[in-house]
């Protein structure tokens, strides 16, 4: 049933409750001189490029071949927007290679038609660091479709990843293949409830009126959380410690270091939003929370073309409840004029996301690793990772 994925080393959907296989890698590393050295052929029409995405006319390329290609929700009615800020923030991390940035064009036309990408990040299964890729922004454009020209993508990035001695990856897909860690749900919470009903994001709720909804999701003019403030550079030590401290609990979770931490965590305008709680007595950092900014293109209303929507990123409370911290954080997305709040019910979100009137999205988020064996399936619960 799954030609490509059964001919790979992932889990196996034949394995599944088979308790005798072993915990970690599938297959052992290959020496590199091993590591095939060409690309894969592509049909004679299409060539490999390597996106420098520093460039703004290749960012343009990469970002228009995403806003009019990518993920799409099951009823057509939106399409991630990713910006070409986020698209740099999340392609250059500490270590990232240029190589994993992959294209591919018409010969003829230089026209970008598909793109895959790759960036270095360590990521702990249970006591084990492991180096692992995580692939992301695998995209066919609609008129390639069904041509298996995927499974080629994925072969030559696994390729380019193991070039550089690594032979573990993590992504997450909408759709089921051989064989998901855990399967999350995204939870959105309405901002602006009036817009998300406009452009069908949400629906009226039964016996209600639009202004008892407004009045359902009405938050607080300004934050609660004493010392709650942006994120500043001077932080990243703290964060770091407390970030690390809380991930730990999880079974499967980033290794973030200082330097991770101030690229991924540091605000930057429109892409990353950070907030921590400081002492008055001791000025210690003891919460922290985040999200990130991902739009998505409404397709085919005449009154909105953007629907924009903060994510729920990494949020550790070492003093405040988890539901006060992540109730300012609504209030300040609120303030930066966000729709929605979206949050996968992963790590502690469980414990805040009813009561904060989040309400559960359709379909499921599934999160996989590339050459490496768990035995059981995680509840999402047991997951401390949030990819992009
Ligand atoms: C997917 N999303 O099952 P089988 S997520 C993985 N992730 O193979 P074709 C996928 N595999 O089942 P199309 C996949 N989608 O026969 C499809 N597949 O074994 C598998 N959509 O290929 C599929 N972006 O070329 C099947 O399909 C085979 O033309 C079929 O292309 C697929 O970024 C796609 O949703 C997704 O642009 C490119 O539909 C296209 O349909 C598209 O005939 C809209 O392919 C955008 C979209 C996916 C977002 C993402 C994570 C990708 C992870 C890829 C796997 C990485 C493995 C690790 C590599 C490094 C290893 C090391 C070390
Ligand atoms: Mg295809």
């Amino acid at each position: 049933r799954h030609k490509f994925w059964e001919s790979q080393p992932v889990g196996q959907f034949k394995d599944l409750g088979d308790t005798s296989l072993p915990e970690g890698p599938i297959e052992a590393p290959t020496p590199l001189s091993e590591v095939k050295q060409e690309p894969y052929n592509l049909p004679t029409m299409y060539e490999w490029i390597t996106c420098d995405i520093d460039s703004d006319e290749m960012c343009t390329e990469v970002y228009n071949l995403l806003a009019n290609n990518y993920v799409e929700d099951d009823e057509n009615m939106f399409r991630f927007n990713y910006s070409k800020e986020f698209l740099r923030w999340a392609l250059h991390p500490p270590g990232y290679f240029k190589s994993w940035h992959i294209g591919v064009r018409v010969k003829s036309s230089k026209k970008l038609v598909a793109f895959i990408t790759g960036v270095p990040a360590r990521i702990r299964v249970r006591d084990e660091i492991v180096t692992m890729a995580e692939v992301n922004f695998l995209c066919v454009h609609k008129k390639l479709r069904s041509k298996r020209l995927a499974p080629v993508m994925i072969k030559e990035v696994t390729r380019r990843v193991h070039l550089e001695n690594i032979w573990q990856a993590a992504y997450t897909a909408g759709i089921i293949i051989p064989t998901p860690i855990t399967s999350c749900q995204y939870w959105h919470r309405s901002l602006n409830p009036k817009k998300l009903i406009e452009v069908g994001f949400s629906r009226l709720g039964p016996r209600m009126t639009m202004s008892r909804t407004i009045k359902l999701y009405k938050l607080p003019e300004s934050t609660v959380t004493p010392g709650f403030r942006k994120m500043g550079l001077h932080d990243v030590p703290a964060v770091t410690r407390i970030l690390r401290n809380y991930l730990s609990q999880f079974v499967v979770a980033p290794d973030f270091s200082e330097h991770d931490v101030k690229h991924w965590l540091l605000p930057t305008e429109g892409v990353i939003d950070s907030y921590v709680a400081e002492s008055s007595e001791t000025h210690e950092i003891t919460d922290f929370c985040s999200f990130y900014t991902l739009p998505s293109s409404i397709l085919g209303n005449k009154n909105h073309l953007t629907l924009k929507a903060a994510y729920s990123y990494y949020n550790v409370c070492t003093k405040t409840p988890l539901l006060q911290l992540m109730n300012d954080a609504l209030i300040v997305a609120k303030q930066k004029e966000f729709d929605v709040f979206n949050a996968l019910d992963v790590m502690h979100n469980d414990t805040f996301l009813k009561e904060l009137k989040f309400g559960p999205g359709d379909g499921s988020l599934h999160y996989y690793l590339y050459n490496y064996r768990i035995r059981h399936t995680l509840k999402p619960s047991e997951l401390g990772l949030v990819l992009l």
